[in-house]
């Protein structure tokens, strides 16, 4: 439950009770539809003003009851599912006689609005800074609506506040003060009194003869430019800043419209737009994947093997092995196994040799390769046979690479892709040793997604015919991980297994199956050297 200034507010009603009933100044924030009432909470309002004005304005309706009131209530609703805070909705004129007041205050405490404004107007309304000399309720039948209000109110917190509108038709202070007082006495639980005056002088001298008989709550669009200090020492319970949120969201909107109609591009607006992520964050996207984990059936687990079997790092202090060396204060293997745990890769198997001891992590399988020294690649892989089963990504342990690679990666729907590189292709390439060659070249297109097919894979690939340089990092279908396994077999039973490299292996099962290439270019590095160390501080 909410706590506040030391009290808890067991329920939306009580808090805003509280809010316009504690001694210190309130201030509640104008909302009018679900994004902007997660705004409200956001920058740390306690309560939000569900303005007539601007649910009207932002549906493209005008504030004259042209939005009927279950429309209202539709919006209210997806305020009040979009924020914890409580509501004051505008509720113009009750809609109508008592008896459409009974059924707005039922439905809204059905709701969870914590209460209700109802001016002293005539349906249907009109917006207070429009015209002159607005008619009023008679002053009998509008106490009549809100001891009707208050007679239909479902929890014993909800809030009605008359609003007074004297001053604004002219009518003067002292039927300002009549109207106030006969309100009070028909059970109205605040007073708003409203100005349309660019002073605030007939706020003051409201108050000071009001001299609190009742909470009093005002509206400073007109007179914004008093201190607000000034309020608080006039006693006045509540500020409602009323249509803020709409006015610098029209702005905004306006702006990026028109520099993308006049650019025919979004060059201009992405660095100064809310992201898409942030998009996402607002709307609570992260609680839908926690819920999906604990709700949905959990999808077939997706393992990994990683191949650090390798040995040391040139130049390195202390026969560390590669896969532990320091990148900005995590091993290289544990920001692998941390990137497929983010893919949701969740079994990781590493496969260790040189400097076995110093190959640690928690929740990671480690299987040996004792025959490091005289084995290559596909030994390696094979003593993690028992992990290669079902869907299996195949990696380097000595590779890094952004997120998304093997996300795509995972998406894929052939049974073995491996990432290629492409940049790798125009680079200078001598010396590498997991060069591509493919039935089709990158084709240059930031997203090149048509098929391509591995054709062979190693270090005597002519430049001309090098389509990139594999990342060393494959997914494995299930039904692809069987193939590989008959691959091992095959290199087992024909004395090849002990010498066989990744890309000796990769070329055989090509031979055999469609393996699918998948195009890159750069975010992956893999560490050989020194430099390469390096660059992965950097760009990690
Ligand atoms: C509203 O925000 O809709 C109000 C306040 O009623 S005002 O527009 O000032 O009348
Ligand atoms: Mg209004």
């Amino acid at each position: 439950m909410p706590v506040r200034d030391g009290q808890v507010a067991t329920t939306r009603f009580a808090a805003l009770r509280h809010e316009i009933t504690k001694p210190t100044l309130s201030f509640l924030m104008e909302a009018h539809d679900g994004i902007s009432a997660k705004i409200v909470e956001e920058a740390g309002f306690r309560g939000i003003w569900a303005s007539g004005l601007t649910i009207s304005a932002s549906l493209g309706l005008r504030d004259s009851n042209e939005a009927s009131w279950t429309q209202v209530l539709d919006v209210l609703e997806y305020m009040a599912d979009a924020s914890t805070l409580p509501i004051l909705v505008d509720g113009d004129t009750g809609h109508g006689n008592f008896n459409n007041v009974r059924r707005f205050v039922r439905k809204l405490c059905e709701r969870g609005i914590a209460g209700v404004c109802i001016e002293d107007k005539l349906f249907p309304k009109t917006n207070s800074f429009l015209g002159e000399a607005q008619p009023l309720a008679d002053i009998d039948e509008f106490c009549g609506r809100i001891k009707a209000g208050k007679d239909s109110q479902t929890d014993p917190d909800f809030t009605l506040v008359a609003r007074v509108e004297a001053l604004i038709s002219g009518r003067g202070m002292d039927e300002a003060i009549t109207r106030a007082e006969a309100y009070h006495r028909a059970g109205a639980d605040a007073i708003l009194i409203h100005s349309k005056k660019a002073s605030a002088d007939e706020i003051f001298r409201f108050a000071e003869i009001w001299a609190n008989r009742a909470p009093l709550i005002i509206v400073p669009t007109m007179y914004y430019a008093t201190p607000t200090d000034l309020f608080r020492q006039a006693g006045i319970s509540t500020i409602i800043w009323a249509n803020h949120l709409l006015r610098s969201s029209i702005t905004a909107m306006r702006q990026t419209a028109a520099a993308i109609q006049e650019d025919e591009s979004l060059m201009r607006v992405e660095g100064s737009v809310a992201t898409v992520k942030d998009i996402f964050q607002l709307v609570g996207n992260a609680e839908l994947e926690e819920a999906e984990r604990r709700y949905l059936p959990a999808p077939p687990a997706v393992g990994a093997v990683v191949l650090a079997a390798g040995g040391e790092l040139g130049g390195l202090p202390a026969d560390q092995p590669k896969c532990m060396v320091d990148i900005r204060g995590q091993s290289l293997l544990k920001r692998l196994t941390g990137t497929l745990r983010e893919c949701g890769v969740q079994d990781v198997t590493v496969v260790r040799g040189y400097r076995k001891e110093a190959v640690a992590l928690p929740g990671v399988a480690m299987v040996d390769n004792d025959r490091f020294a005289e084995t290559g690649e596909a030994w390696s892989l094979a003593c993690a046979r028992n992990a290669i089963r079902g869907e299996t990504v195949v990696a380097y342990g000595d590779v890094l690479f952004r997120r998304y690679i093997l996300d795509s990666l995972l998406t894929s729907s052939a049974d073995v892709v491996v990432a290629v590189d492409a940049v790798a292709s125009v680079q200078p390439w001598a010396g590498k040793r997991d060069l591509v060659m493919a039935d089709r070249r990158y084709s240059g297109d930031y997203l090149d997604d048509e098929p391509a097919m591995l054709r062979r894979m190693n270090q005597y690939i002519p430049a001309s015919e090098v389509a990139g340089e594999w990342m060393g990092l494959a997914r494995f279908s299930a039904r692809g991980t069987a193939w590989l396994q008959e691959e091992i077999a095959a290199l087992e039973a024909e004395g090849l297994l002990e010498q066989a490299d990744m890309p000796l292996l990769l070329t055989r099962l090509a031979a055999r199956h469609p393996v699918r290439v998948k195009y890159f270019t750069g975010h992956w590095l893999d560490v050989d050297t020194m430099t390469d160390l390096a660059e992965a501080r950097n760009v990690t």
